[in-house]
């Protein structure tokens, strides 16, 4: 992706969480206009710092002194790292439930006045594709995954109302170079349009705790980001150009849930532990 254009106000510091992931790679590039330098963090290895403006420093986010370390110097936090899938509970209880308290007590501890979370749609994974939700429709997490993000949305709650530190929570829907099957028609968010709606998350003033859906300009959107309309977020990529590519593929059974639930097929993962 194009990185060439300029910022009047870059932050100094930036942290990147989740930095060796699919999308921390591809937000290493997009985000470099947006800070002089781009702290990149992952527990995984990746590829090191190509000059002055990146730093890497490995980091398990369960680890709560070392977060506290990763977080020292940062002017904002974006926080993409942790289990990305449907996952038994055990295995998201560290990386995601632990991890996002770790990073919120750490901008709590250093002063960092706003975090990005990588929210998810599967926080209301359990609606069906014929129902349009906006940010104050209840939640219904999909599983485990989704559990721990709508738990990372109360954690932006309560670290805004206690200690004022703001963030926008996005709940990402399928963000990938195209959509993979005919849900993502609906959900796709393009990387260009995940970048342009970062950087409206990042300057944006006073956006207490913002929730936004991140899709693109989809035909056929579930989504309502009225709530988040302070952000002037205006996707201009969509799905459609994928249509017929995606269409071509096998009409999957009328009773699939990729055909019925928002969050597809991770409503019927699990359950886990019973083997
Ligand atoms: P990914 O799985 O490729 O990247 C997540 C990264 O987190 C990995 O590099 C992994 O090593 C790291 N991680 C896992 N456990 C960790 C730990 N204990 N300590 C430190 N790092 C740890 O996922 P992807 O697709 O890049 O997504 C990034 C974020 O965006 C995730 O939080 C995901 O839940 C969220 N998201 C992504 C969507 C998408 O369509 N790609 C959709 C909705 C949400
Ligand atoms: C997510 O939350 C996942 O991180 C991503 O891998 C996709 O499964 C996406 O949702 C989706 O719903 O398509």
């Amino acid at each position: 992706m194009a990185t060439s254009h300029t910022v009047q106000n870059p932050f100094n510091r930036l942290l990147l969480t989740g930095a060796a992931g699919g999308l921390g790679k591809v937000l290493r590039e997009s985000l470099k206009p947006y800070a002089r330098v781009l702290r990149l963090s992952d527990i995984a290895l990746m590829a090191p710092a190509v000059d002055a403006s990146e730093e890497i420093q490995l980091c398990d986010l369960t680890d709560k002194h070392a977060v506290h370390q990763l977080v020292e110097g940062v002017d904002a936090i974006l926080h993409f790292g942790g289990v990305s899938v449907e996952r038994p509970f055990e295995e998201i209880l560290g990386p995601n439930i632990s991890g996002v308290f770790h990073i919120y007590e750490a901008a709590r501890r250093h002063g960092v006045k706003r975090v990005i979370f990588a929210s998810s749609n599967h926080v209301i994974g359990f609606y069906k594709q014929d129902q349009t939700l906006d940010a104050r429709s209840p939640r219904r997490p999909d599983g485990y995954y989704g559990l721990s993000k709508s738990y990372g949305e109360d954690m932006a709650t309560f670290y805004f109302d206690r200690y004022g530190i703001e963030t926008v929570s996005i709940r990402i829907g399928s963000s990938f170079p195209e959509p993979q099957n005919r849900r993502m028609l609906s959900t796709w968010l393009s990387f260009a349009d995940l970048t342009q709606l970062l950087e409206r998350s990042l300057y944006t003033p006073d956006v207490g705790h913002t929730v936004v859906y991140g899709a693109s300009n989809n035909p056929n959107l579930w989504w309502d980001n009225r709530y988040a309309a302070h952000l002037g977020f205006a996707p201009k990529d969509s799905s459609d150009v994928f249509r017929d590519k995606v269409q071509a593929q096998p009409m999957p059974a009328a009773n699939d849930p990729s055909m019925i639930y928002q969050g597809g097929a991770f409503v019927a993962a699990g359950p886990f532990g019973d083997e």
